[in-house]
């Protein structure tokens, strides 16, 4: 063959790979590095929300949005700068604050996506899945899995704040996200009580075990008792003292998607870095401290939400002399039940990465 003959096959094939393209076909001899790159390509940043702004739009939204005038629920969503066309502050989860104002009710309704709920602020609101009314209070968790009808209640006197994640936008990215509103005497039936009663230590004998997730509420003093009692192990070298909440009847994660953890950060703890393919929210309960995402440092401290994306080198430290405490949220069991989950530690130097700057937060202006 002669470069000539060569020169005008390449111009032909690249006329042929146009042509394809044009005519909705890839050709893969074109394409392959975009096709399967060698490092995943994640299409967003690491991002973080700082109390001061949270606070104010909470205050502002108690005054100005009235659930009776619609719009089902007074909750907003973190949402990923680069991640607004799907709402997420990840590609999978969702994660939001919401309010409920004393004697209001927020209606029944029922979704694919599934959610949990972390009280921030309040005591002895109500939410009510499949009629059954779990009470909360500060730092308690509740689930509210799939399709299972769900309406909150504010019979006390003060406002209830809490954490809200969902998994819509898998379920967007599933092209599979539905909705039904309900009226009040679609939302069940069930009794206080009921699964509590069927799930735990002892158990009714006429029943059978209840094979759905069930609606419990995990205590907040049982898992702080549970860190304190730990606290003098090694824990994790990534992660500190970090817990998993289990599902009482399936075991391993609370929801099929999603996966919630309490953190303890010790008093001048460093964790080395470390990339998953999951991607996680975590939101500050309790102390001052930074984590370093792809060599960007972020400051955090209480009431301040913050997300990694898959694949991101992180680590966490806690400098300060008391203790760091977050909770949080992961797609986690989305790539385990999938086989997709991979984790590697950060293969240079002590285990650390360089931090090149530091993340400047929106301040509500
Ligand atoms: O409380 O049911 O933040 O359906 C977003 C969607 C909360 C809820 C959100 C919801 C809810
Ligand atoms: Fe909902």
């Amino acid at each position: 063959m002669t470069a000539a003959t060569g020169h005008n096959i390449d111009r032909e094939l690249e006329r042929f790979n146009n042509r394809m393209v044009e005519h909705n076909l890839t050709p893969t001899w074109a394409y392959y590095p975009e096709l399967v790159a060698m490092a995943p390509p994640v299409a967003y940043r690491p991002y973080l929300w700082k109390a001061g702004l949270l606070d104010r739009v909470v205050g502002t939204a108690g005054e100005l949005v009235d659930l009776e005038r619609g719009g089902e629920r007074r909750s907003f969503e973190v949402v990923n700068p680069d991640l607004r066309h799907i709402h997420g502050t990840t590609h999978t989860l969702g994660a939001a604050l919401q309010l409920v104002q004393p004697g209001e009710i927020a209606p029944p309704h029922r979704h694919l996506a599934n959610a949990i709920r972390f009280i921030v602020k309040g005591r002895g609101s109500y939410t009510a899945v499949e009629g059954e009314r779990l009470y909360m209070e500060e730092r308690d968790l509740i689930l509210t899995p799939t399709w299972m009808w769900h309406e909150h209640g504010n019979e006390t006197e003060a406002p209830v704040v809490w954490v809200d994640a969902l998994d819509y936008p898998f379920n967007k990215l599933m092209q599979l996200s539905f909705f039904q509103p309900g009226a009040s005497e679609d939302a069940g039936s069930r009794p206080i009580g009921f699964t509590s009663s069927r799930v735990g230590l002892v158990r009714p004998t006429w029943t059978s075990y209840p094979d759905e997730i069930p609606n419990v509420t995990y205590k907040w003093e049982e898992t702080a008792n549970t860190l304190n009692a730990l606290r003098d192990e090694e824990g994790s070298p990534y992660d500190g003292i970090l817990l998993e909440y289990v599902n009482p009847i399936q075991e391993g994660s609370v929801l099929p998607t999603m996966a919630c953890y309490a953190q303890l950060l010790r008093p001048g703890e460093r964790c080395k870095a470390h990339r998953q393919t999951s991607s996680t929210i975590h939101y500050v309960l309790d102390g001052e401290g930074y984590s370093v995402i792809n060599g960007v440092r972020f400051d955090w401290g209480p009431g301040d939400f913050f997300m990694i994306p898959p694949w991101a080198w992180h680590e966490h430290a806690n400098p300060g002399g008391g203790d760091a405490v977050h909770f949080v949220i992961s797609d986690t069991p989305i790539m385990t039940s999938l086989k997709l989950w991979r984790e590697e530690p950060y293969p240079e130097g002590d285990g650390h990465q360089e931090t090149a700057e530091t993340f400047a937060p929106l301040t509500w202006s």
